[in-house]
């Protein structure tokens, strides 16, 4: 017998035996596609603030849905995703998902809690808050909520339609076959008493007698007046060569906004261009004030207020706010804090920076 049929049939009974050699073709293709940077399938993308607001506002009109109020959400799709049959894969990039939701005034989103974490950017329209376990959280433009894993949430809008993004880790827990979900049952959850939230999830000044270790302190609002604030002051500063003036919402304990995604908001001054680099975690950014224009592995993306966009990662990118007259402001996500976590994170500077 030749040494090819014998391996043939090699082949054959380790595929019975659910074993394969690293000599097949296959193996050999795949051993190709490896290079000493990584590879990603996330493609850069604009979602045009037009078209999404229309779309949303479509479904707010539409009847039919009221009193589902959960489902007023347009998912932001990656257009590397939008073929995938599997639902679960259609999303923002390969680790994150962003939503835009519509909560109209008098609206009940339902309590449920899941392992995956959330955050809520607010964009438009007050009087509606989230409840995060009995808390009252009030929904304000440029607002950041977040729900971290496993708390209980829901919301509910007792004033005009609110408007926010969702950032959600969904995807990534979705690969790690880990996701759970419960709603609460027994009608809404509980409000806690004014007194009982002061609890360590409000604010910075936080009580000595209440330590849960098996829930981190979270900060759960970050509000714009405070954001806003703080790039301002930092505006005359020289900022971040890639970044402009960038903050990132930090959790109070130390560490990123939440373990697997991190917040950040950053202001591109009058005709500011930032250095090129990369990274090898991905970034979904929304243009919450002014226009620019992204250069993204030497492609030009513009955009507009309110639009959102997609930086791959390991690409090249540089941002500049295209007004010399107004200042740009950036809302961001990223999954950097799982990169760092798990000791990956790399990031290089550009030719010249
Ligand atoms: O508002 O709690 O877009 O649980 C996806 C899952 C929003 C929410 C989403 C969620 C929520
Ligand atoms: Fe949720």
């Amino acid at each position: 017998m030749s040494e090819a049929e014998l391996l043939r049939q090699l082949d054959e009974k380790l595929r019975q035996l659910s074993v394969e050699g690293l000599w097949s073709e296959a193996s050999d293709a795949d051993m190709a596609t490896y290079s000493k940077d990584p590879h990603t399938t996330v493609l850069p993308h604009v979602w045009k603030w037009q078209d999404l607001y229309d779309a949303i506002q479509t479904v707010g009109n539409m009847h039919g849905l009221d009193g589902k109020a959960e489902r007023r959400v347009l998912r932001l799709i990656n257009p590397a995703y939008q073929g995938n049959k599997n639902r679960r894969q259609r999303t923002t990039t390969h680790t994150m998902l962003m939503t835009m939701q519509l909560l109209k005034p008098g609206e009940v989103a339902q309590d449920h809690r899941h392992n995956f974490a959330a955050f809520r950017f607010i964009l438009k329209g007050s009087g509606a808050y989230t409840i995060v376990e009995g808390e009252k959280i009030p929904m304000e433009e440029g607002d950041l909520i977040l729900t971290p894993s496993m708390t209980w949430h829901g919301h509910r809008n007792g004033g005009e339609p609110v408007v926010w993004l969702d950032g959600l880790d969904n995807p990534l827990l979705f690969l790690l076959q880990v996701i759970t979900w419960e709603a609460f049952t027994g009608g809404l959850q509980p409000l806690k008493n004014d007194a009982d939230c002061v609890a360590p999830r409000v604010g910075l000044a936080r009580p000595v007698w209440e330590k849960s270790p098996e829930r981190p302190s979270y900060n759960l609002r970050y509000q714009w007046k405070d954001t806003y604030e703080t790039l301002k002051r930092l505006s005359g500063g020289p900022g971040s060569p890639f970044d402009g003036v960038a903050l990132e919402y930090v959790n109070p304990t130390g560490g990123h906004t939440m373990p697997t995604l991190s917040c950040g908001i950053q202001m591109l001054r009058r005709g500011e261009t930032t250095q090129t680099h990369r990274h090898n975690s991905s970034t979904i950014y929304h243009a919450f004030r002014g226009s620019g224009t992204t250069v993204i592995n030497g492609e030009k993306f513009d955009w507009e207020r309110g639009d959102c966009f997609v930086v791959p990662l390991w690409s090249w990118h540089s941002h500049r706010n295209r007004s010399n007259e107004e200042e740009t402001i950036l809302f961001s996500t990223s999954d950097m804090p799982v990169m760092e976590a798990l000791r990956l994170y790399r990031e290089e500077p550009g030719e010249g920076a």
